[in-house]
């Protein structure tokens, strides 16, 4: 009798896991048809942009170490596994039969470029670090949290290993930034008052192409706002100094 009931709630417990994980679990919900031609297209967008994205943090990485002599060999590191992530994602749009649209990467990421290069010049590490390794780094691991869950396999599997590097990157820039906070700070607020909104514009502009691959806008705004708060925070700044920072998004 006793042993009787116990089977029974065992196999009450299994169904209901089977139940929560089949409601919750968005991979096994719809995954968009990666064969149609809509698919494709968007995909030739999107793919260019993270392929041109990865090689943009391979160079500045490279730039950076310019600026930090000592870091060298941390940053070749970092810049490595942006090149492999390159490849990964080049992979990704061979496999589906897609073809890059490396044009309208270029053009997706000239402003940031630009101010990059700028500061680069200028020698402003504090804005080199906050554009690479806070704003993009964000971007791209929001993008890659949101496009594992409705990505094919073989992208599946390859975003996966590509998101835990790019957070070692958000790390890498928020630890150099927490150091010398007391002598960065005011770059720091006035450059995020410059490239956030470029930001938001590249994800706005990414958007629609974005919704074909079945990513949700609200969504990937939401991991963004994740990752980037969450280094402010762990960068030393106070609420209201994050508040402020976050509000450069809305105007
Ligand atoms: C830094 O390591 C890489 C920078 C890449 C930036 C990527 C931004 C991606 C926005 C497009 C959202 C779609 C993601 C889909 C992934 C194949
Ligand atoms: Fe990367
Ligand atoms: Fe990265």
């Amino acid at each position: 009798m006793h042993n009787e009931l116990k089977i029974t709630d065992m196999q009450t417990l299994e169904s209901n896991k089977k139940i929560t994980e089949e409601t919750t679990n968005p991979i096994s919900l719809d995954l968009p048809d990666f064969t149609t031609d809509s698919y494709k297209d968007a995909y030739s967008r999107i793919n260019a942009i993270v392929i041109e994205g990865e090689q943009e943090a391979h160079d500045n990485y490279i730039s950076i170490a310019t600026l930090i002599p000592n870091e060298l060999e941390e940053l070749t590191k970092l810049a490595r596994m942006e090149m492999k992530h390159k490849k990964g994602f080049t992979a990704c749009g061979r496999n589906l039969g897609v073809v890059a649209d490396m044009e309208f990467a270029k053009k997706f990421f000239s402003k940031l470029h630009g101010n990059f290069q700028v500061a680069l010049e200028k020698g402003n590490l504090t804005t080199c670090l906050l554009i690479q390794a806070i704003l993009i780094e964000a971007f791209a691991i929001s993008a890659y949290n949101v496009y594992i869950r409705v990505a094919d396999p073989f992208a599946k599997k390859i975003t996966e290993g590509v998101v835990k590097d790019e957070y070692l990157h958000l790390n890498y820039g928020q630890e150099w930034l927490k150091e010398n906070l007391s002598t960065c700070k005011e770059e720091l607020m006035e450059a995020n008052k410059v490239n956030l909104p470029l930001i938001k514009k590249m994800l706005d502009e990414v958007a629609d192409d974005a919704s074909v691959l079945a990513m949700d806008r609200e969504e990937l705004m939401e991991e963004f706002m994740i990752a980037y708060q969450d280094t402010l925070m762990e960068i030393g700044l106070d609420n209201r100094e994050i508040a402020r920072m976050a509000m450069a998004a809305i105007v």
